[in-house]
């Protein structure tokens, strides 16, 4: 058996450490640890709820709008403020959006590399390239020439021995499976995705006034006005715009992205078998309607267990900390519900340089969410799943299809590939919703409702002296809750449950792993040297540290580097 350590796992977000033993050529244990502590829960003590999103925006540059969502929903339910239809909507669009754009991203810039071997695209036809491209999608990028000023874009790189983000991959590894033309092909659309993305993500600049961390939110509503009118509102020259790169984004997945995810996966079918992970699946209900009523369930699955989703209960999650650097202040043995819970760090690890954490103690400055007890997979996975059991229709239509496609049954969704999949799903089936969004925001435009924002209960005389609540948004990454509690009209309490702190769970007191670590177990190693399997399982989750630790300065950072792309 040997012990193998990725310290910094790479091409994510923050800083992310896995320790793995390793016997027979497969992983037979595994710890995950954040090594960044960051304190913004704690610095919002003592302020205004109102202006809670402003400050938890910045837990993270990736999922940038998310914290404000979940914040301002936290605020509204614990003063039970109302948000006006066509707030809803422009929140749908901006939360759309930003999923869209993530996955993307994840996709082709963050895990695409741990399937596709750039440098074996060297060696492809750019004719056959242009016949593979054209046999599985009719975007119109798809001629000999164009493949071969890619590949000559790549070979200049490769000669001035600058690869910048394709330096240091294991290039050549004998996990990498697609044949030159495939390669070639992902590395044409992983340049054209970069500018797709800068592009669509606009939508945030037009709805936020810019982006990263638009900054239109408001509790109770949004603070961007309508009047199709006035060029400083929202206008109808702005929501054509809009409607123009909602578009440019459902094509893109559409064309680009889902075809290559279904030709990358056909290759790599045997991680249908690895990386199940911990088994139960959770979503919170997302994309709310005038009503209230979410376009797309919550639940839970549990054991794997397909025949019925499980309703939530917001009372029944909890945080550990037994193995995370935090202090226990009254959760000994067990979690602590958010409500009550605290983020003061107490590091007891080791000083650096160090070989190993201690596992057996705190490892992690990563909490562990429980729901009912149980380590619990939130993201793109979770969401396809509860959606796809509840009989949601355009989930369930996409995930047949892909199955179909790719000839596996619903079990294969239980997986690092699995996983890598669902992504595509759900970015698909939600880019082809948000124009309808987007129509139905101008269809109450045209109707003469121009609301955006309620004003009642807006001033904190009119509060009650105590009041808490809650607030649930689908992330890219998936669930994040925030909790809050308020007294005198300034925050008492406040904690983020975040997907990412889920995923990247640490045991908790029952010694129970999180999803990450669950999920290594019985990957094949090829190569402890060039550990890409674990690569390809953690990034699968598409990690974001910043946000599951939500704090500011490294500490602890390891010395011994396996190397990772
Ligand atoms: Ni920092 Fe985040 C998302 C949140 S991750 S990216 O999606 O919340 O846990
Ligand atoms: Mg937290």
């Amino acid at each position: 058996m040997s012990k193998i350590v990725v310290d910094p796992i790479t091409r994510i977000e923050g800083h992310l450490r896995v320790e793995a033993e390793v016997s027979g050529g497969k992983i037979s244990n595994a710890w995950v640890s954040g090594t960044m502590f960051r304190g913004i829960e704690t610095i919002l003590k003592g302020r205004d709820p109102r202006d809670a999103w402003y400050w938890t925006q910045r837990f993270c540059g990736v999922c940038t709008t998310v914290h404000s969502i979940a914040s301002i929903r936290a605020v509204e339910d614990a003063l039970k403020i109302p948000v006006p239809p066509n707030a809803q909507l422009i929140r749908n669009i901006i939360i759309a959006i930003q999923n869209t754009q993530d996955h993307v991203i994840h996709f082709y810039h963050l895990h695409a590399l741990d399937w596709v071997d750039i440098t074996s695209g060297l060696k492809a036809d750019p004719v056959k390239t242009a016949q593979l491209a054209a046999s599985i999608s009719d975007w119109p990028n798809n001629s000999p020439t164009y493949f071969k000023s890619v590949q000559d874009r790549v070979k200049a790189f490769v000669g001035s021995g600058r690869l910048g983000p394709f330096a240091n991959a294991y290039w050549g590894h004998p996990a990498y499976k697609l044949p030159p033309e495939a390669n070639l092909m992902a590395t044409a659309h992983y340049l054209e995705a970069l500018e797709w993305q800068k592009d669509i993500i606009k939508i945030h600049a037009i709805l936020g006034s810019k982006n990263p961390h638009p900054q239109t939110f408001l509790v109770g509503g949004m603070s961007i006005p309508i009047d199709p009118d006035s060029q400083n509102a929202l206008n109808a020259d702005k929501l054509i715009e809009v409607k123009r790169l909602l578009h440019k984004a459902q094509e893109f997945v559409e064309k680009v992205y889902i075809p290559d995810l279904l030709a990358v996966a056909s290759f790599y079918k045997d991680w249908a078998g690895i990386g199940a992970g911990v088994g139960n699946y959770m979503c919170y209900p997302e994309f709310p309607d005038a009503s209230g009523k979410p376009w797309l369930p919550g639940g839970a699955i549990l054991n794997r267990d397909i025949s019925k989703v499980v309703p939530l209960d917001q009372k029944k999650i909890t945080e550990h900390v037994e193995h995370s650097w935090y202090q226990d202040a009254g959760s000994e043995g067990k979690g602590l519900h958010p409500w009550e819970g605290s983020s003061e760090p107490n590091y007891t690890g080791p000083k650096p340089p160090y070989q190993y954490l201690d596992t057996d103690k705190k490892y992690s400055w990563v909490k562990a969410p429980r729901y009912e007890e149980k380590a619990m997979e939130v993201g793109p996975l979770s969401r396809v799943l509860v959606a796809y059991v509840s009989g949601h229709k355009e989930t369930k239509a996409a995930v047949d299809l892909v199955l179909k496609k790719l000839g596996v049954g619903p079990e294969a969704l239980f997986s690092t590939l699995g996983r890598t999949g669902a992504r595509g799903i759900d970015c698909l089936v939600i880019a082809q919703q948000a124009p309808k969004w987007l129509d139905e925001l101008i269809g109450n435009i045209a109707k003469g409702d121009l609301r955006i924002h309620s004003n009642e209960l807006w001033d904190p005389a009119t509060w009650p002296a105590e009041a808490h609540g809650y607030g649930w948004h689908e992330a890219p990454r998936g669930g994040l809750g925030h909790w809050i509690k308020i007294k005198d009209q300034k925050i008492l309490n406040y904690q983020a449950v975040v997907p990412s702190t889920w995923n990247a769970s640490p045991r908790d007191a029952k010694g129970q792993a999180g999803p990450y670590e669950a999920a290594l177990l019985g990957t094949p190693v090829a190569n402890p040297e060039q550990p890409l399997e674990i690569l390809r399982t953690i990034h699968s989750f598409d990690p974001c540290l910043a946000c599951a630790v939500h704090v500011l300065d490294a500490t602890g950072r390891e010395m011994i580097r396996v190397k990772a792309s």
